[in-house]
């Protein structure tokens, strides 16, 4: 059994090292030299892999995101048909997650613009104190990264609001689901903050008529995938003042073009979709397990549902 690697070159080696740390009898092929392509029978890949270059491999069994998301591997043409898809559930991307939402969080409301833009005038000013009580964070997707992020923001003393697609239940979260539920959740939400997966669903659900739905003057925190957002309609609510700032770490697409709006907006925070980055030596345990399971014919962990789209 090989196993394919194919990543951004810069972190190949770093990755292929973490997986022999913990089996070095592990038969590794860095992308493009897979060899012999009957012997691949897992491909572990990044967002740059093509789907269509998968199909070269006859005994492919197992595709691995080396990312918690997977919609890059499941958008046209997918992986072969009946490879299963396992993703990361790793404790760092979560942590990391967590930092990056209440880092913007706690920016958007200590009022750090405005203090910014009053050192640049050497201006001494006191701005109303906020209320962390009254700043209500709702939080679209309650998975993993969404259930910690909203641990965290409860610490702080935030009231945290949250949104599925299928009701569920999160001790000290006020849970929202469906259409009705994002309406009822979006009228009451200071700061959103948008950690969904990217499927069929859910794209472009940050849009003309949701933003309008949230209170003016609140903010916007997207690390989901850039296409959550209708950027157009977003840059039209910052505009307009309704959307009073925004944090953005995903695009579509990524790089996010030089010429974009975003990157010069006053109102914007740009980031190069690094709010939460996988650490290969923290998910090689995971790829291993699952390869050892593959092997062992014994249950695979940390698969995707296809028929939800993560
Ligand atoms: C991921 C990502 O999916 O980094 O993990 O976007």
């Amino acid at each position: 059994m090989a196993i394919l690697l194919s990543t951004k070159a810069a972190i190949m080696a770093e990755w292929r090292d973490a997986m022999l740390a913990v089996d070095p009898s592990l038969d590794i092929r860095l992308f493009p030299d897979a060899g012999e392509p009957a012997e691949i029978e897992v491909a572990v890949c990044w967002s740059s892999h093509d789907m269509a270059e998968l199909r070269r491999y006859p005994n492919l069994k197992l595709l691995v995101s080396m990312g918690a998301g997977v919609d890059h591997l499941l958008r046209a043409p997918g992986p072969p048909p009946g490879v299963p898809v396992a993703r990361l559930k790793d404790d760092r991307l979560t942590t990391a997650m967590g930092e990056w939402v209440l880092l913007n969080v706690l920016r958007f409301h200590r009022q750090d613009a405005e203090y910014r833009a009053q050192q640049a005038q050497r201006l001494w000013r006191e701005l109303p104190a906020p209320d962390t009580a009254q700043r209500r964070v709702g939080i679209l997707g309650l998975g993993q990264l969404g259930t910690h992020a909203a641990g965290l923001l409860r610490v702080v003393g935030f009231p945290v609001l949250g949104w599925t697609r299928q009701p569920r239940q999160i001790e000290g979260v006020t849970c929202f689901a469906g259409a009705e539920g994002l309406r009822a959740m979006l009228g009451q939400t200071d700061i959103l903050v948008c950690l969904l997966p990217l499927t069929p669903q859910t794209r472009g659900i940050i849009n003309r008529e949701t933003l309008a739905l949230l209170p003016p003057g609140s903010f916007v925190i997207n690390s989901g995938r850039g296409g959550h957002m209708v950027a157009d309609d977003l840059l039209a609510a910052l505009d307009s003042g309704h959307i009073a700032g925004a944090a953005l770490d995903v695009f579509e697409p990524e790089p996010l073009p030089a010429e974009h709006r975003f990157w010069g907006h006053e109102k914007v925070l740009v980031w190069p979709h690094a709010s939460s980055i996988t650490i290969p030596r923290s998910a090689a345990p995971q790829v291993v397990e699952n390869i050892h399971r593959l092997r062992q014919g014994r249950a695979l962990i940390n698969l995707v549902d296809f028929s939800a789209g993560y």
